[in-house]
C-alpha cells in the first residue's frame, strides 16, 4: 500500500485515478478547490478517501497535503486552450502559480515522486508527425506555455533539490465523468452531450483537424507506471501518453452520431484560435521505458464513453421524476 496526493481529484482525471486506487487498496488524499472539479465525480468514495477542498496556491493548505505522501499525481489545472487565450492570467496564476507552490511544499515534505499531467500543445504545430519527446517544444497558446513551464519546473525540482519528477504529456484524454456543461469542455464531451440532447454540434474549421484522442484508462495506467518505474528510466523525464493513432474531426463527428443514432449534419464554424492543426503521439519512449501500451483504442473507448453520458442523462431522469 502506497500513500498518493491527487491534485484536482474531483477532475475528471483525478476522480478516475483515485477510484482506480482506492480500489487498489491505497491510501488516497485529494485535494480541489471545486473551480472546475464535481464532487459527483468522488461519489461512492465517502471517506475512503482524505478530501480537501484547498488551492493549489494556497501555501499551508499544500504543506498539510503534502505531509506523509510518498507519491502526488498532479492533475489539477484551469485546463483549456481556449480559456487560456481568452484569460492568460488566472490560467498562469492557476497552473504557474499554484504548480510552484505545490512543488515546493512536496520538496519540504520529503515526497519520493511527482507526476505531472503535461500536454501534447507543447509540441505545438510543428508539421512532423508523430510528435517525439526529442522535438524542440514550439506551445503556441499560453496554456501550452504554462504545461510547458512546469513541466520545465519539474525537472528543475529534480535537478535542484531531487524531488524525482515525471512528466506525461497527456494527448487529447477523454472518458466517462469528463465535464460537458461548459464552453471549455473536451470536443468528445460537446460533441456526445450535444447530440443527446437535440442539438447539431459545431466543427471549428473543416473537420479535417486530427488529434491522438486518448481513453482515460490509458491515461490512469500510465500514472501508475509512471510511480512503479525505477527512478534511472523515469525520473526527470518527459514521455508522450496517447495511442499513436489519430482521428479528424469529422471522424469523431461520424462516430459519435452512428452510435447515437444521430443523423444531423454537422455545423462548421471558424478554426479556433491557439488551435494546432494534427497532433499525433509516438508512444515508444514511454512503451520502452515504462511498458505503457494503450489498452483502449478509439472505437471501443468512444463506445464506453458515449454509453457513460446515456446512463448518466437516464440516472438524472429518474431522479428528477
Ligand atoms: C489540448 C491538448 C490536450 C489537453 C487539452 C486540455 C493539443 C493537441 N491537445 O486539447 O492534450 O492538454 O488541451 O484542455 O493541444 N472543437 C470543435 N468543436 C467544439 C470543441 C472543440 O470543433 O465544440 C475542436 C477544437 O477546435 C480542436 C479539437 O476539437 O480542434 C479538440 O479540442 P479540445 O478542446 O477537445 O482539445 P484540444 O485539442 O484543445
Amino acid at each position: 500500500m502506497s500513500r498518493y496526493l491527487i491534485t484536482g481529484i474531483a477532475g475528471f482525471i483525478g476522480s478516475t485515478l483515485a477510484h482506480t486506487l482506492v480500489e487498489q487498496g491505497h491510501e488516497v488524499r485529494g485535494i480541489d478547490n471545486l473551480s472546475t472539479g464535481n464532487l459527483d465525480n468522488l461519489s461512492g468514495l465517502g471517506n475512503r478517501i482524505d478530501f480537501r477542498q484547498v488551492d493549489l496556491q494556497d501555501v499551508a493548505g499544500m504543506q498539510s497535503a503534502c505531509e506523509g505522501m510518498e507519491f502526488i499525481l498532479h492533475q489539477a489545472a484551469l485546463a483549456s486552450v481556449p480559456r487560456s487565450v481568452k484569460d492568460p492570467l488566472s490560467s498562469h496564476q492557476s497552473n504557474l502559480n499554484g504548480t510552484l507552490t505545490l512543488l515546493i511544499a512536496a520538496r519540504d515534505a520529503g515526497v519520493r515522486r511527482i507526476v505531472y499531467a503535461a500536454s501534447s500543445s507543447a509540441y505545438g504545430d510543428q508539421p512532423t508527425q508523430p510528435k517525439h519527446e526529442e522535438m524542440p517544444p514550439l506551445p503556441l497558446s499560453p496554456y501550452a506555455v504554462q504545461k510547458l513551464a512546469c513541466e520545465y519546473y519539474l525537472q528543475a525540482f529534480y535537478r535542484s533539490y531531487g524531488l524525482e519528477a515525471v512528466c506525461l504529456r497527456y494527448f487529447n484524454i477523454y472518458g466517462p465523468r469528463q465535464a460537458a456543461d461548459s464552453p471549455y469542455s473536451g470536443v468528445i464531451a460537446k460533441f456526445t452531450t450535444s447530440m443527446m440532447a437535440g442539438e447539431t454540434p459545431t466543427i471549428f474549421g473543416d473537420g479535417m483537424t486530427s488529434r491522438d484522442f486518448t481513453y482515460i484508462d490509458n491515461a490512469v495506467s500510465a500514472n501508475l507506471l509512471a510511480c512503479q518505474a525505477p527512478s534511472s528510466v523515469a525520473t526527470g523525464r518527459v514521455f508522450n501518453i496517447g495511442t499513436g493513432e489519430s482521428h479528424t474531426l469529422n471522424e469523431v463527428y461520424a462516430a459519435i452520431a452512428s452510435v447515437l443514432g444521430f443523423s444531423g449534419k454537422p455545423i462548421y464554424g471558424f478554426p479556433r484560435a491557439g488551435d494546432i492543426r494534427h497532433s499525433l503521439a509516438d508512444i515508444s519512449r514511454a512503451t520502452k521505458e515504462l511498458d505503457y501500451q494503450p489498452m483502449v483504442h478509439f472505437r471501443n473507448g468512444l463506445q464506453k464513453t458515449v454509453a457513460w453520458y446515456v446512463s448518466e442523462k437516464e440516472k438524472k431522469e429518474a431522479a428528477a421524476l
